[in-house]
């Protein structure tokens, strides 16, 4: 069995880089350009720390499709931190997202899409046309039939079998109009419509699949062509969260989640907190060769922080961190130290997809922080908390 290899050593062996500026979409941007010059910047986007806030995603994926230089502010979201003075100054309410274009404050999702639009002009079919503005009712019906049958405890198995029969078919009329055009998007071409849809379905896909044993991606067929589609697109691809970070965010943000204890549930969940992460219904566009690279960059970047917020003492776990990289990068096993198992596993439950790394990244790490917490014991970490995510203060990362 190897030694862990040290720091430096293994810093020599990630040359993973991205241009966050002019680059593909990622988390970590605060500047994008798109090859343009920062003279031509009209608007901040407010955004959470966390890239989990699905109203953001509905503006970041916009801007990111139109190319449009922008600057992000990140704001902490009241579940993960406190709210930032400056931003309440700004936006009152301290709801995000919020966008500042040519110095004028605009809150609420859709009335910052019907804004951008009138500067920008729309992304292929705007908000307003007559083909998007049903596909936006249809959208909201979805995502109550989801809340409706996720988010309150369940009396009895009539009343769960019922709000699953309410949501497969509102789930219906949204696969027949993914069918009513012969393309996998809603409508001729990728445009509004989609970006107005993308947040809360990936977010059902999720949810379901974890908390009621329901796998909405492989179980229609629209769509699952329409998350093929949204996976070819490279903006996407960088605001695209996984199952793990949905599953243990949405619950205090939603008031909570709630498992039906189904058979299917149970071996869901445990795949999705325990692994294996590998083909897991979140992502299934293939695997970039620069997974691990990316998730040992964004590890090296961070792990002083890393390390000082691990319940663990900092000494054992930077070496039971090192040995999880070690088997990650080399492919050569590498024993922690007795009593590391629980603090790999918290490191292991509190990777934030696309915060922190991309979706593929993060399976790598869990998976090598996995077995290697294996070779010590089967301790788990500290439970993820549900009213709250103040174990994910961003104030630690700054
Ligand atoms: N209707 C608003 C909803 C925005 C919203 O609910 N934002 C949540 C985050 S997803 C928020 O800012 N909550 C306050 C917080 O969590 O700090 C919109 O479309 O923009």
């Amino acid at each position: 069995m190897l030694a862990p290899l040290s720091w430096t050593q293994l810093e020599s062996l990630t040359d993973f880089q991205i241009d966050p500026v002019n680059g593909p979409t990622n988390a970590q941007s605060r500047l994008r350009l798109f090859g343009k010059s920062e003279s031509d910047v009209r608007i901040t986007l407010y955004r959470d720390h966390h890239a989990w806030c699905p109203y953001c995603q509905k503006i970041w994926l916009w801007l990111e499709e139109k190319q449009i230089p922008y600057r992000i502010e990140k704001v902490t979201m009241f579940c993960y931190g406190e709210k930032e003075s400056w931003y309440k100054r700004k936006v009152p309410s301290g709801m995000l997202p919020a966008i500042e274009l040519d110095g004028r404050i605009i809150t609420e999702s859709d009335d910052i899409l019907i804004a951008l639009e009138k500067v920008f002009g729309p992304l292929s079919l705007g908000m307003e046309n007559p083909r998007v503005l049903p596909l936006r009712r249809l959208e909201r019906l979805l995502f109550r039939a989801w809340c409706s049958w996720l988010c309150y405890p369940t009396s009895s198995a009539r009343v769960e079998q019922n709000n699953r029969n309410q949501f497969q078919s509102v789930v219906a009329q949204v696969e027949t109009a993914l069918s009513s055009t012969p393309g996998p998007y809603f409508l001729d071409e990728f445009g509004t419509a989609d970006v107005i849809f993308t947040p809360y379905v990936e977010r059902m896909n999720a949810s379901l699949y974890y908390y009621k044993g329901y796998s909405m991606r492989e179980e229609n067929p629209r769509f699952a062509g329409w998350f093929a589609a949204m996976e070819s697109r490279p903006t996407y691809r960088g605001t695209q969260s996984d199952f793990h970070t949905h599953a243990h965010d949405l619950p205090p943000q939603m008031g909570g989640c709630y498992e039906n204890g189904e058979p299917q549930m149970l071996i869901n969940k445990a795949r999705v907190d325990n692994g294996p992460w590998a083909k897991l219904p979140d992502v299934m566009y293939p695997e970039p060769e620069t997974s691990r690279a990316e998730a040992l960059h964004r590890v090296i970047k961070h792990r002083s922080n890393i390390v000082r917020v691990n319940p663990a003492d900092d000494n054992l776990f930077d070496e039971a961190l090192r040995c999880a990289l070690t088997l990650m990068v080399t492919g050569e096993v590498c024993k922690p130290p007795a009593g590391s198992d629980a603090a790999l596993r918290y490191l292991r439950d509190r990777i934030s997809v696309p915060r922190d790394m991309s979706i593929y990244a993060a399976k790598r790490l869990k998976e090598a922080l996995e077995e290697t917490a294996a070779l010590a014991g089967d301790a788990q970490g500290e439970p993820i908390p549900v009213k709250h995510r103040r174990d994910q203060n961003p104030a630690n990362f700054v």
